[in-house]
């Protein structure tokens, strides 16, 4: 569909203009003491997994608006997660969600793989459904259900995700627990807690040493009293009384409004448990919106205290598995995924060009508004063009939305796919 010699004319008109920024930007910088084609390898490097539940039109509880031509299966969500790569160079791996992507032909799926240079990234287990012909319901929860029937049951879907996982040469198992209860009273807080852990540890202990157990945690949602897991720190202990790779994930939009959430991030890092992140856009709840749309520098003082946690030998945190988790009802799920990574490059490449040791000594003597502005510099530079360099270096291009629409990709998938095909996810 995207051939290397359609990204090369597509970037060809561009091009001039291009090199006109990035040199300006890259003079400046180096007046700063800054390498611009630093910035743009780390740029380079960095990768964010797509989740296959974002490849459809995402629906609201009240509808659902399909826009056509969406993955009807895993071999097609692999496609499209291969566009997305070949368009921008920074999405190598797509992450699967057990019931809905359970792989079939394994030999089939590595080799599309390899055609897209992809890898799969991370299993999600669902016990927040019921699926046909499942004995036990999880309407009243899973992992920390009463019964140890339905514990029992939800245990083994995650061991099976794990199973499925492995086929595929994953390595993560990411679960988000939508247990939890609507009304005082209805859950026994600490016992719905205990069978959560023991569930978990069941989990764990099942789980090959080299894999690691991610948790994410969201203060309501589907339940409004109380959740079993609903922040960072319950996360965060359950973690740490399961072993070295149990993790906790950080989801932006599982926060109540105005949370601080660059203060959870730098502390689970200095505790070394930060596993990862499901990226996404929030106002005022799990909105799943683009991420970066609405609070671009709430997203780069994230990525500030990731790259100066990265800098600071004291800080042993484990790699960190970097995921979009949005869901879209109103634009192409393709265009909104390439917007977010590009915000996220954009953010990751403000955090590297700050100024740290001036901030460093800013803030040991207190100098307030000093260190602000420091931060406000790195936030205010307009790096688009090393975040375009770094595309066009891994062979994408400048301009990857707009070269999405030139070469009517979604057109071409409807063509192949049908303008009624509905991708599964949520
Ligand atoms: C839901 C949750 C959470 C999770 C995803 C996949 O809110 O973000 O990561 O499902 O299980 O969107
Ligand atoms: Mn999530
Ligand atoms: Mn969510």
């Amino acid at each position: 569909m995207l051939t290397v010699q359609r990204l090369h004319d597509l970037n060809q008109p561009l091009l001039a203009e291009h090199q006109l920024q990035f040199s300006y930007l890259a003079d400046l910088l180096s007046r700063r003491h800054q390498d611009a084609q630093a910035v743009v390898r780390e740029l380079v490097k960095f990768q964010v997994a797509i989740p296959s539940w974002a490849l459809g039109t995402g629906g609201t509880r009240f509808g659902r608006f399909p826009l056509g031509g969406e993955p009807r299966n895993l071999e097609e969500k692999i496609g499209d997660v291969g566009l997305l790569h070949q368009l921008n160079g920074s999405s190598n791996s797509i992450s699967l969600h057990i019931p809905w992507d359970i792989p079939q032909d394994i030999a089939g799926l590595e080799q599309l793989q390899r055609e897209y240079g992809l890898v799969i990234d991370s299993v999600n287990s669902n016990t927040f459904q019921d699926q046909p012909g499942q004995p036990f319901s999880y309407k009243f929860g899973s992992l920390s259900h009463t019964e140890q029937a339905v514990r029992q049951q939800a245990i083994q879907h995650n061991i099976d995700c794990i199973n499925y996982g492995r086929q595929l040469g994953a390595r993560t198992l990411t679960v988000w627990l939508a247990d939890g209860s609507n009304f005082p009273g209805q859950q026994h807080l600490r016992r719905a807690y205990r069978r959560t852990q023991e569930s978990l540890a069941a989990i764990y202990e099942a789980m090959p040493s080299d894999w690691q157990l991610l948790i994410e945690y969201k203060p309501y949602e589907p339940h409004f009293y109380s959740m079993v897991i609903p922040d960072w720190g319950t996360s965060y202990s359950l973690c740490q009384s399961l072993g070295q790779n149990a993790n906790v994930l950080v989801d932006l939009g599982h926060h109540l409004p105005n949370t601080n959430i660059e203060q959870i991030v730098g502390r689970l890092q200095q505790f070394g448990r930060l596993g990862g992140f499901h990226f996404n856009g929030s106002m005022y709840g799990d909105d799943d919106l683009t991420t970066g749309s609405s609070k671009p520098f709430q997203l780069f003082l994230i990525f500030n205290e990731l790259v100066d946690a990265a800098r600071d030998t004291s800080v042993t945190n484990p790699l960190v598995a970097y995921m979009i988790d949005a869901s879209h009802n109103t634009k192409d799920p393709l265009e909104d995924l390439l917007q977010s990574i590009e915000n996220i490059l954009g953010a990751y490449a403000k955090a590297l060009l700050v100024d740290r040791e001036a901030l460093h000594e800013a803030q040991e003597t207190n100098d307030v508004v000093r260190a602000e502005e420091i931060l406000r510099d790195a936030f205010l530079l307009d790096v688009r063009p090393l975040v375009a360099e770094a595309y066009r270096q891994s062979g994408g291009a400048l301009k990857p939305v707009a070269a999405y629409r030139a070469a009517g990709v979604r057109e071409q998938l409807i063509q192949q796919r049908g303008k009624l095909s509905v991708s599964t996810g949520l």
